[in-house]
């Protein structure tokens, strides 16, 4: 990830300052800024902005977010962590060039001296870590995604607009439990390009909608903006999606595919999974045997976290199973971390990784998750997670990385629909040179030489 190729020396930097700011469930967050200088008498100045997102349903390995404790805010307050970036933090990197990302996190990574950001917080290191690329790209004069792009030494390879996987009903830990399972979501791999999926989406959204209206069940929306799920049963949720896509006029499978992520973490462990909504429990096998049965039933393209995040043979075993034919995703099992992708790939679970910076708490570091993803021959989705804001950083990354997927919840709340429409306006900036891969980003297993 180092820009160092640039022709334009984007100078050092001048300041670096942290707020706290609010996310999309009202809890507090992280936001900093970086400023950069450039020349000594009156130098030009260029500054970048990041705000961190928030998870509810966490892999036990993430990177931790430092958050206050104590009554305030119910314990989530973050002046510890914005205390750190503008104490610590900024006295390490005031001056430092600006135009090496790579030196920027390892002094970051350095600093905190943990492995896993726990006495700076990942929430603090990351938000810093945004800001610097921010600023940086704002110092070459180019979008973000374009500068990571040029940055990894590819000019002229054609971007790619990812393929949005886009929530429709919410559940799991974004919705009170109502269901079992977290996201009921949806692709469109007969879409010719982004713009045209997300119109899909939206047709296929608003007839959800009406669905539920019609059957007395709608009661508002969940964390990520999907349809507040009042079903009886879990599979009702996956019926009640064929039903609006074939209600918006579109095939299912061929033009508009459902995506699941299971995120089994929260409601099992040890081998044993908890379907309260069902008011029954199931060994890993027993899941694995519903989850191959809805695969049948159902036009599914992609499942996350099928098992959860200590169920690596089982996970493996759904992998090989399935993953010729769907795709595998690896979050809670994975979160972000080069190192367990593999370990994953060398006992065969999972062919996709999910990336959430702030499991990690640095862009090099996701950056090298991804490298090394791609390394082992899995697909990659950039996500958002359940607590967001505006920020739209990872819409750069997911297109300037060339990861091919992009997630970031439902159509629907404005700390989501600001992702959707800044992918938007970069695919029509790209004009004719924007490629949009369709469905031949998803991951699958390749067969075994
Ligand atoms: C996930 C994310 C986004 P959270 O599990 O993939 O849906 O949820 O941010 O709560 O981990
Ligand atoms: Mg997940």
């Amino acid at each position: 990830m180092s820009n160092s190729s640039q022709a334009q020396d984007p100078g050092h930097i001048a300041h670096v300052h942290a707020r706290r700011v609010w996310d999309s469930r009202g809890r507090p967050t992280v936001e900093a800024e970086v400023t950069l200088a450039r020349g000594r008498t009156s130098p030009a100045v260029f500054c970048g902005r990041a705000i961190v997102p928030a998870g509810a349903s966490k892999g036990r390995r993430e990177a931790l977010e430092l958050r206050d404790g104590g009554g305030r805010f119910g314990g989530l307050d973050v002046q510890r962590a914005v205390g750190h970036v503008n104490g610590e933090i900024a006295r390490a990197l005031v001056g430092m060039p600006a135009g090496d990302q790579a030196a920027i996190d390892a002094r970051l990574i350095e600093l905190d001296g943990t492995p896993n950001k726990q006495r700076l917080g990942a929430n603090a290191t990351l938000a810093v870590s945004m800001a610097a690329a921010q600023a940086a790209a704002a110092a070459a004069g180019r979008p973000l995604y374009e500068h990571l792009a040029h940055g990894l030494g590819a000019p002229g390879e054609a971007l790619r607009l990812p393929l949005p996987q886009i929530q429709i009903f919410g559940g799991g830990a974004h919705a009170g439990r109502r269901v079992d399972i977290q996201d009921f979501m949806v692709l469109c791999p007969g879409a010719a390009s982004f713009a045209q999926a997300l119109e899909w989406t939206a047709e296929v959204y608003r007839h959800a909608g009406l669905l539920m209206r019609e059957r007395g069940a709608l009661a508002g929306v969940a964390d990520e903006g999907g349809w507040w799920p009042a079903f009886d049963s879990n599979e009702q949720a996956l019926s009640a999606l064929v039903q609006a896509i074939e209600r918006a006029g579109f095939a299912p499978g061929e033009q508009v595919a459902i995506v699941l992520d299971i995120a089994a973490s929260d409601f099992g462990q040890g081998g044993r999974y908890r379907l309260g909504l069902e008011g029954r429990e199931l060994t890993s096998d027993g899941l694995i045997e519903l989850l191959l049965h809805w695969c049948e039933r159902y036009p599914i393209a992609s499942i996350e976290d099928p098992l959860a995040e200590d169920d690596l043979e089982a996970f493996a075993r759904f992998t090989q199973a399935v993953g010729a034919r769907v795709q595998v995703v690896g979050d809670d099992l994975l979160v972000s971390d080069a190192a367990l992708v593999r370990a994953a790939a060398d006992r065969g679970a999972a062919n996709t990784v999910l990336l959430k910076p702030n499991q990690r708490g640095t862009l090099t570091e996701t950056w090298q998750c991804w490298q090394a993803a791609r390394a082992a021959g899995y697909a990659g989705i950039v996500s958002a997670r359940s607590g967001e804001t505006e920020d739209t950083t990872i819409v750069d990354l997911a297109i300037g990385w060339g990861v091919g997927q992009l997630k970031v919840g439902s159509f629907a709340r404005g700390e989501r629909m600001a992702k959707w429409n800044a992918a938007l306006r970069i695919e029509e900036r790209l004009g004719a040179a924007a490629r949009f891969a369709g469905a031949a980003v998803l991951g699958r297993n390749l067969p075994r030489a």
